[in-house]
């Protein structure tokens, strides 16, 4: 057996990532609560409920429990609606629990890692229209004034936004997260203001922390031709991989965000990130399908026989983790990358620890061109609530039983903890966890 390991630079972070509407719980003055309790939105009507109660306190088991695996940092998400529960009202005592939170975190010898908006509105906000106008960005720009300006002592790293992309195609096209529109016109304005609100923050952040890093965080679905000698599908897979992964990036890089539908300038947004976070999960098979109008006449899925999670919504493809990078990096040289999130829902955890070790190894790879990848953010640290599937998807190296809130190690969480030590993927490693790939990451 050869005895190898896969090392990554020093300094590199490894930690989780978490966001306030899944892990806090009790969070019922936003969009989504309201959400979840009208009916037929939520898988089996689940509801977030006390999540895994980390506003009760219980963020202190999970971070002693990231701590002592060897995490050195912890992506976690502010709730708007907690710190500003009305227009003119802001909640000084939510501001000093986020305080407590990362000055936990820097006590663990964690860097923290905040994201500003993750997927949640105050109903407030949502009540005149969320992110559909323009008017959004003053509000956003005043929110990430008052969070930065009681955080800065214990954070500089910034995330505006998680997932922009996802947030308006699935609540203003798909129709599966709030408001449940169906229109893509409308979701494309509201990326457009996003981004627009993403330059407002990220203008702010600079102004009050010179020396902030500030970014946002990005799914990228990597997408594949189904059948590669069809015109059709080729022409559909760039259709939807330039709407569903390009139209973001371009209004930043560029300032003219690129939709389906034209352009749109948002020449503010130029040039306003210091690093790109990468969201990568799986990647997609796309075939051209004349009865799906609303998709764009796309049908996106994974090929037979791909290595699926337990409810087949991520199927492990690594390979899409080093091309997701490779993008990243001819996208934008030079650039510096953080993996923002990375993981797969798996109750048992028999996917989980190969899904790791084949991702991290890709990240290894890509580490090796002397590519600037500067972190990695396991999706999650514990089980948690996942949006309209409820709780019917467990992320965590951790499990949580819902009823009891008692936490349990799944042994994923022991392998996490032996490449956070070692700052690196071992042969031991893998043929201790996951042996079955062992001949891929380490050809005989
Ligand atoms: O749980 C979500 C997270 O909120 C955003 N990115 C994808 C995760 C898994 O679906």
């Amino acid at each position: 057996m050869p005895i190898a390991s896969f090392h990554f630079p020093k300094g590199f972070l490894w930690g989780a990532a978490t966001a306030a509407h899944q892990v806090e719980g009790n969070n019922n003055n936003n969009q989504w609560w309201a959400w979840e309790q009208q009916e037929g939105y939520i898988v089996n009507g689940e509801k977030s409920g006390l999540a895994c109660d980390w506003w009760g306190g219980r963020w202190k088991e999970d971070f002693d429990h990231a701590a002592q695996g060897g995490q050195n940092a912890h992506r976690l998400s502010v709730e708007w609606s907690r710190i500003q529960p009305a227009p003119d009202r802001w909640d000084e005592d939510a501001l000093e629990h986020y305080r407590q939170m990362l000055l936990g975190l820097r006590e663990r010898g964690m860097i923290p890692m905040v994201t500003l908006h993750h997927f949640t509105d105050p109903l407030w906000l949502d009540d005149f229209g969320g992110w559909e106008t323009e008017a959004v960005v003053p509000l956003f720009e005043k929110f990430t004034r008052k969070v930065v300006e009681a955080l800065k002592d214990y954070c500089s790293l910034w995330c505006t936004i998680n997932e922009p992309n996802i947030y308006a195609l699935s609540g203003y096209a798909a129709g599966a997260f709030p408001p449940g529109k169906k229109d893509l016109r409308l979701a494309m304005r509201v990326q457009a203001n996003m981004a627009r609100g993403h330059a407002a923050a990220y203008r702010a952040i600079h102004a009050i922390q010179p020396e902030a890093r500030v970014g946002y965080a990005l799914h990228y679905r990597p997408m594949l031709a189904a059948r590669p000698g069809f015109p059709l599908d080729r022409l559909e897979r760039n259709i939807l991989f330039n709407a569903i992964n390009m139209a973001f990036p371009t209004a930043i890089s560029t300032g003219v965000m690129r939709t389906p539908l034209g352009k749109v300038r948002t020449p503010e947004a130029k040039g306003t990130q210091d690093y790109l976070g990468l969201n990568y999960y799986s990647v997609d098979s796309v075939t051209f399908d004349l009865r799906k109008p609303g998709e764009l006449f796309g049908h996106r899925f994974y090929p037979q026989g791909s290595d699926l999670s337990d409810t087949g919504f991520i199927a492990n493809m690594p390979e899409g983790m080093f091309a997701t990078i490779k993008w990243a990096v001819n996208s934008y040289p030079g650039l510096p990358l953080i993996v923002t999130e990375n993981g797969i829902e798996c109750a048992d955890d028999h996917i989980r620890p190969r899904y790791l070790a084949q991702h991290i190894h890709q990240i290894w790879r890509a580490v090796n061109f002397n590519w600037p990848v500067k972190g990695y953010f396991h999706w999650s640290l514990v089980d948690n609530f996942e949006w309209e599937r409820g709780w019917t998807q467990r992320f965590g190296l951790w499990e949580l039983n819902i009823r009891t809130q008692a936490r349990r190690k799944r042994p994923s969480a022991d392998l996490y903890a032996e490449i956070c030590t070692e700052n690196g993927l071992s042969s031991e490693m893998v043929q201790k966890y996951c042996p079955e790939v062992f001949e891929k990451l380490f050809p005989g």
